[in-house]
């Protein structure tokens, strides 16, 4: 017994690290699942291992980028049937330049992508979600949204935001019902940090020197209990940390 079973779920960023990791956990759980992102050819491999693995899941992958208004719109209509679950995930972070060094192309994506990307799309699912009376939308905010650190000023501020947008919208929702979640968490090891530091591994491997992050699995686990939940009630806010991780700005290293 699934209570995702046969339910359709649309995830941005699903062509690595946690929204791929949301894929394989909610096509485990009997849902079928769109997968959108801009690399392709990512997706077609999420897409052939959920059909060896799930058989009977359908999965769709559509290719985009969020930071296409317009494309989101048709990338929304494309999607036949009724968008049970929303995993608005797509995200980065660029650079770690400090306020007085910051670089207006890292700014640029960051905004387009982790604020009015998921502006758009949530925009898109919404008024779908509204027509159909029911949905279900998991936000990927970050820890990074709870307190700034030294260095990610635009990407803490690009969290914050999506706390904000969050809340907003749960109180624009109760009456439909469109239940919204946010999951804040800390470290987890994906593509991530790789991406921030522009493709440099040595960089990104010292993020997590001395600790055990999270992984994708762990936070897609999560993901799909929080839209697993009985309708009477949402879970509405998850922070989740590296077990040597006290918040955004505190971690225990081993030497
Ligand atoms: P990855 O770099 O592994 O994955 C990021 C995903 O976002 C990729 O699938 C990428 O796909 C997609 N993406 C990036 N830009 C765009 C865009 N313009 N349009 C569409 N898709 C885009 O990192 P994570 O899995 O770690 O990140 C996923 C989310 O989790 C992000 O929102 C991130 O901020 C958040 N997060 C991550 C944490 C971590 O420590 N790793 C902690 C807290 C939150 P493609 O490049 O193919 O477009
Ligand atoms: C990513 C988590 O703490 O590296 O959202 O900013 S952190």
């Amino acid at each position: 017994f699934s209570r995702l079973q046969g339910k359709n779920v649309f995830i941005t960023g699903a062509s690595s690290g946690i929204g791929e990791a949301c894929a394989y956990h909610f096509a485990a759980a009997g849902a079928n699942v769109i997968l959108s992102a801009r690399r392709v050819e990512k997706l077609g491999k999420v897409e052939a291992a959920i059909h060896e693995k799930y058989p009977t899941v359908s999965v769709q992958t559509i290719e985009l980028d969020v930071r296409d208004s317009a494309a989101v719109t048709r990338a929304v209509e494309s999607i036949s049937g009724a968008i049970d679950v929303l995993v608005n995930n797509a995200g980065l972070a660029l650079g770690t330049e400090n306020v007085d060094w910051l670089v207006d192309s890292n700014i640029d994506a960051v905004i387009d992508t982790n604020v009015k990307g998921l502006l758009f799309v949530s925009r898109a699912v919404v008024r779908r979600m509204k027509e159909q009376g029911m949905g279900h939308i998991v936000m990927m905010g970050s820890i990074a949204g709870l307190v700034g650190y030294a260095s990610g000023s635009v990407y803490c501020a690009s969290k914050g935001a999506v706390k904000a947008i969050t809340e907003s919208l749960r109180a624009e929702t109760i009456g439909v019902p469109i239940h919204v979640t946010e999951i804040k968490p800390g470290m987890v090891e994906t593509e991530f940090s790789v991406v921030r530091y522009g493709g440099d591994k040595a960089k990104a491997d010292a993020v997590y020197r001395g600790l055990e992050p999270m992984t994708a699995d762990d936070v897609a686990e999560t993901v799909v209990f929080a839209a697993s939940r009985h309708p009477r009630c949402v879970l509405a806010d998850v922070v989740m940390l590296a077990s040597g991780q006290a918040s955004a700005t505190l971690a225990h290293r081993r030497q």
